[in-house]
């Protein structure tokens, strides 16, 4: 048989995947580290620090993705935004045993999966950025005598509109985890990876709506080894303490 030289495919060495993740101190690319971290995938961290006035992102994250948010996940060259769709994307190609996410057959772990993949930044986390804009407002510098005024709109809209929605969602999620110990069901999965952010803001921001479910809930994910090597790949996270 004649021998073209050429290696087979199965041969040719594969190059392992280049994962960089742009991450913000504070923030919610804290859970794409610790989903890594979960997964045991090398990956390399670029950090950006936040304005210390603004708390806004710098410019340098702008220039790797025109929103200039965080996470930004750099997958083989390929900039992917949106951490519920970073995390399904990582779980998809690097997970496919389903250590971190319900097996094919299981529909309704599949479902619930999917769902709290999407509420944590569809539905949770809404009201917690509205309480922390009218707490900045609260005592944002102003002139004195513009200082009443402001703090009665933000106090009136936290009352009538904000305090019912945070009710509302942490009522719902804190019911839902004294029925499943996961948010997926009976195991861990990268669903609670996604909704560790709001309910860890939930704790920071709004803890008279925070029932013991929730709080049980932050506590074991905190003593996972993977989530305190993440806090290490990742710098300082208040909303980890
Ligand atoms: N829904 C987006 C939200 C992204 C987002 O707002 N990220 C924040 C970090 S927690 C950010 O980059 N803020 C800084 C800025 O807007 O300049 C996601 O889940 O990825």
């Amino acid at each position: 048989m004649a021998h073209h030289g050429v290696l087979p495919n199965r041969e040719t060495p594969m190059a392992p995947p280049t994962i960089r993740v742009h991450h913000l101190n504070n923030s919610r690319s804290q859970r794409v580290l610790w989903l890594l971290e979960e997964l045991g995938q090398p990956y390399e961290v670029v950090r950006y620090q936040r304005d210390a006035k603004t708390m806004l992102a710098p410019d340098a994250l702008r220039a790797v993705h025109p929103l200039g948010k965080s996470p930004v996940v750099e997958l083989d060259g390929r900039m992917l935004v949106e951490s519920g769709a970073i995390i399904e994307a990582l779980v998809e190609r690097f997970d496919p045993g389903h250590a971190l996410s319900p097996a094919a057959g299981d529909e309704d772990g599949r479902l619930r999966y999917r769902q709290w993949l999407h509420y944590a930044e569809g539905s949770a986390m809404p009201p917690l950025l509205m309480t922390l804009v009218f707490g900045r407002i609260r005592s944002a510098p102003m002139p004195f005598f513009v200082r009443p005024v402001a703090r009665r709109i933000a106090d009136t809209a936290m009352k009538s509109f904000v305090g019912p929605q945070l009710a509302t969602h942490l009522g719902y999620v804190e019911r839902e985890l004294g029925a499943h110990a996961w948010f997926a069901g009976d195991r861990f999965t990268a669903a609670d990876i996604q909704m560790s952010f709001p309910l860890e803001a939930a704790v920071a921001r709004a803890g008279d709506h925070v029932g013991p479910n929730i709080r049980g809930f932050v506590e074991r994910i905190r003593s996972r080894p993977a989530y305190r090597r993440a806090l290490e790949a990742g710098g300082p996270y208040e909303l980890g303490r």
